[in-house]
């Protein structure tokens, strides 16, 4: 295994009263939590975009840290990101990762060029796999980052352009293919549109559902039988983007045909860019029997741009976890980092101390979301607050025995029900919800 990171050791869990930076305190991953162990349960992955490419890039100012990975070419470039990300994987004990196609291989000057350098950083990535057992979360194709893109890939007004998206994307599926990944993400940071003066929507809308349809087809044409997923997010880059949140993706998949092949793509902070939590978003695709995979990205609401920062709000890792678990946990998905250190965190080691760091705020999550069932406080809560629907009035309106006129019969008969109400007390769920986090 070459090392890029010589100065790092193995990374080992050392329990919540370890002082060691370089330890997690949560995060043991052959520990058994809720039935399963821990490295089951959180199937954690390392994605390439911001963890290989990243270098700290804003908008005011150039990079921060050096992610040449002591390359003098392209094609050394991306062989030694492989040889990177896979030392990273190594040291961490992250058994996924994931990647956008121009991650792996950057753009070169024809479509042939960019495809035949692909092909060799996978052989490497093949290579890796075979030496490790780590294994392909999702793939997915950028088909934003380039100018060509600027007005949209799916959704854009030349038909030219879509069919490049679409080669791009018969490519991506391909070598998600041959690493063996179960995952497919369709993100839209170009779908949308900046103003509706000079903007066909319902055309362009048609065009994405047209774009996502040849992929199942060819997708599953080549033997790919996992999920495709799409990935919510309001805006940013493009001021209103198509797949703006899970309620809004569920529509247009049920609209188009598309929900059977199709499941979402959770990302914490575009939830916060949707004015929603992110606890919301995995709600409802959990409820609409939706719930693929996530990426675990933590925003800042004081800020109004995707920050990407690496999870460390252990209320929003324990209610994410709360969901995982009540969905049955991942099948083909898993929890990815989409995620960057600070740009002031230039240092190649804060690779380390960000992973350890957002690995150890989703365990401490699934530990404390297994107590929050194991305690039954909450859910009785909840299951009492309903019990009407059970019995009675409430049985008949579920089981469609009840018309309106029915309804009237019983309203008129029971006389005011205001009584039936009872308390939803929040202050005291939210005690409840302290008193099992803090008394770990
Ligand atoms: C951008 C973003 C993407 C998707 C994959 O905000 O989250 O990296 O995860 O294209
Ligand atoms: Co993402």
């Amino acid at each position: 295994m070459s090392e890029f990171f010589s100065s790092i050791p193995k990374i080992q869990y050392e329990g919540k009263t370890s002082k060691n930076p370089l330890a997690f305190k949560f995060y043991n991953p052959d520990e058994v939590i809720a039935g399963k162990t821990m490295r089951e349960t959180m199937k954690f992955a390392l994605s390439w975009w911001h963890t290989m490419c990243g270098a700290g890039a804003d908008m005011f100012g150039s990079g921060t840290t050096d992610k040449n990975w002591s390359a003098s070419t392209d094609e050394e470039r991306s062989r030694n990101k492989v040889l990177a990300a896979f030392e990273i994987m190594e040291k961490l004990g992250i058994d996924y990762f994931c990647f956008h196609d121009r991650d792996v291989s950057p753009d070169y000057a024809t479509l042939a060029e960019s495809n035949a350098a692909l092909d060799k950083a996978v052989e490497v990535i093949v290579e890796m796999q075979a030496k490790t057992g780590k294994k392909c979360l999702w793939g997915t194709a950028n088909c934003f980052s380039h100018p060509r893109y600027m007005s949209g890939a799916g959704t854009s007004p030349s038909a030219d352009v879509f069919a490049f998206a679409a080669a791009q994307i018969k490519k991506a599926l391909e070598i998600t293919v041959k690493l063996g990944g179960n995952g497919y993400v369709f993100w839209g940071g170009r779908e949308g549109y900046e103003t509706l003066l000079n903007t066909n929507m319902g055309l362009e809308l048609d065009n994405m559902a047209r774009l996502m349809r040849l992929a199942v087809n060819y997708g599953r044409s080549i033997g790919f039988t996992g999920d495709f997923y799409v990935e919510p997010k309001p805006k940013e880059p493009t001021k209103h983007q198509y797949d703006f949140d899970s309620a809004t993706v569920i529509g247009f998949l049920r609209k188009y045909g598309l929900d059977k092949d199709f499941k979402l793509n959770i990302e914490a902070n575009h939830a916060t860019l949707a004015m929603h939590t992110f606890q919301h978003e995995l709600r409802v695709a959990r409820d609409n029997g939706m719930f693929g995979s996530i990426d675990a990205n933590q925003g800042d609401t004081l800020l109004g741009w995707d920050t990407d920062q690496f999870p460390t709000n252990v209320y929003d890792t324990t209610l994410c976890m709360y969901e995982v678990l009540k969905a049955g946990g991942f099948t083909n998905g898993g929890l990815n980092f989409d995620s960057k250190a600070r740009r002031g965190s230039f240092a190649l080691d804060d690779i380390f101390y960000s992973y350890i760091s957002g690995m150890d705020a989703f365990a401490l999550g699934l530990r404390i979301a297994a107590k929050i069932i194991e305690d039954g406080r909450i859910d009785d809560f909840v299951a009492k607050r309903y019990a009407s629907w059970g019995t009675g009035i409430g049985a008949d309106i579920i089981n469609g025995k009840a018309d309106l006129a029915a309804l009237e019969k019983y309203a008129l008969e029971k006389g005011e029900v205001i009584g039936s109400v009872t308390s939803a007390r929040q202050e005291m769920l939210e005690d409840i919800m302290n008193n099992i986090m803090f008394t770990l």
